[in-house]
């Protein structure tokens, strides 16, 4: 998947996308969860902040499906703890895949029995989740239409019952690796749309009413088809990542970008924050005037590792790169998540063999980061991870095939 892009490729396109599309994604397409609103800013300093395994809650299975549960993402905001997942219905040999959803709404202790939000032939995939008071979005990719197209649905009322599925992609464009963010009445989504007259094209589009209607969609930046846009909403202003590959010379690229408000829809000229060599799925955190990707990559040596680059005055300028996964060689699929003091950081690692999911967090002001935890640490394939904060505990979900199947396992872990 490491190859250089020619001007024949560009008529052949569209064959790429074909087997792209027939091939299981390679990646989690996972998304970080929001900042805490109303978030303190307190930079502390701590050498024992994560606490012993005993801190963390009992392994659940959460699926609990005889059949394929995958790609999971959760978003919680007080006591409400929403997971979505891509769930194969109507057996082993099944085509169709939905999007299920539980809730809890007293901080994980207890679930609701799984609510299918897609409920239709098409395939069903990719679901992303982000929750602000009582509001929470999920949005997914489905095939239901004949092209892939980006469909959301939203509940007010704390996961009970949502609206119908609004499509927010255009009709017959192909419409892939979505993401979403929202920040009080501002749900912001993005995508790779490919048309063929354009290309691949990351796009963008804004609701200000809690997602009832979107305005017009905005193009960020040209694209290819693994390339995995990200978005933040924060103060009003929109910021976007996404990785391409090799589609302009042969060097993949981390780019940037921060788009103004209702005001100013138009983007800032797409940065380039990094090259890297091979994957390169990033994911974004916007805290005040600091912006912070991470992403993973293949090292010049042929392992993968976890990397990051932050800038502390709004995009201008970003740091150097570091390397957070520098003892590992297989590091995959990184999400993020802030509490008000600290991020926390969790990824898929591969430790001699077995896939786990690995935790580490900022010791001081973004700039440190702490010792790694293990939160899976079993003989299962653990793998593609998210995670969210509220009321104090960290939730984590991850997909895991210790029982024989690919089933969604979660985890919490008290910070106070
Ligand atoms: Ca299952
Ligand atoms: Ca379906
Ligand atoms: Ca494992």
């Amino acid at each position: 998947m490491y190859y250089k892009y020619t001007d024949s490729l560009k008529f052949i396109a569209p064959l790429f996308l074909l087997l792209f599309l027939l091939a299981n994604a390679i990646f989690c397409n996972a998304s970080p969860q929001s900042a805490v609103e109303g978030m303190d800013l307190k930079y502390g300093k701590s050498d024992d902040y994560l606490k012993d395994e005993t801190e963390f809650s009992k392994t659940r299975n959460i699926s609990h499906d005889a059949f394929d549960s995958v790609y999971s993402q959760v978003a919680s905001s007080g006591e409400n703890v929403y997971i979505s997942w891509e769930q194969a219905v109507g057996g082993s040999n099944a085509k169709n895949y939905d999007i299920y959803f539980v809730v809890s709404h007293n901080g994980g202790s207890n679930f609701s029995k799984p609510m299918n939000i897609s409920n239709n032939s098409g395939f069903s995939e990719h679901p992303q989740i982000v929750a602000t008071g009582n509001n929470v979005y999920v949005l997914w990719v489905d095939n239901s239409n004949g092209y892939r197209q980006v469909l959301l649905r939203s509940s007010h009322n704390g996961g009970e019952s949502f609206t119908p599925a609004l499509r927010l992609s255009s009709v017959n464009n192909i419409s892939f690796n979505a993401e979403l963010d929202a920040s009080g009445s501002n749900v912001v989504a993005v995508w790779n749309n490919y048309e063929p007259s354009k290309g691949f094209v990351v796009t963008m589009i804004v609701s200000n009413n809690k997602a009832s209607s979107f305005e017009n969609r905005v193009s960020l930046g040209s694209a290819d088809q693994y390339s995995y846009p990200k978005v933040r909403v924060s103060n009003g202003q929109y910021y976007a990542t996404w990785n391409t590959n090799q589609t302009i010379d042969s060097m993949g690229r981390i780019l940037f970008t921060s788009i103004g408000n209702e005001t100013d829809a138009s983007p800032s000229r797409p940065l380039k924050i990094a090259s890297y060599l091979n994957d390169g799925e990033p994911q974004i955190m916007v805290i005040d005037r600091n912006i912070m990707i991470f992403w993973t990559s293949a090292n010049q040596s042929g392992g993968y590792n976890l990397y990051f680059a932050r800038s502390s005055d709004d995009g201008y300028h970003f740091s150097k790169i570091s390397n957070l996964s520098e003892n590992f060689n297989d590091s995959s699929n990184v999400e993020t998540a802030f509490d008000g003091k600290f991020l926390y950081l969790l990824w898929q690692e591969g430790i001699n063999g077995n896939q786990e999911i690995l935790l580490r967090m900022t010791t001081n002001n973004f700039s440190d980061f702490g010792k790694i935890r293990n939160v899976s640490n079993n003989n299962g394939t653990s793998e593609c991870p998210s995670l969210s904060i509220s009321n104090g505990r960290l939730h984590i979900v991850w997909e895991d095939d210790s029982t024989g199947n690919h089933e969604i396992f979660y985890r919490s872990l008290n910070l106070r």
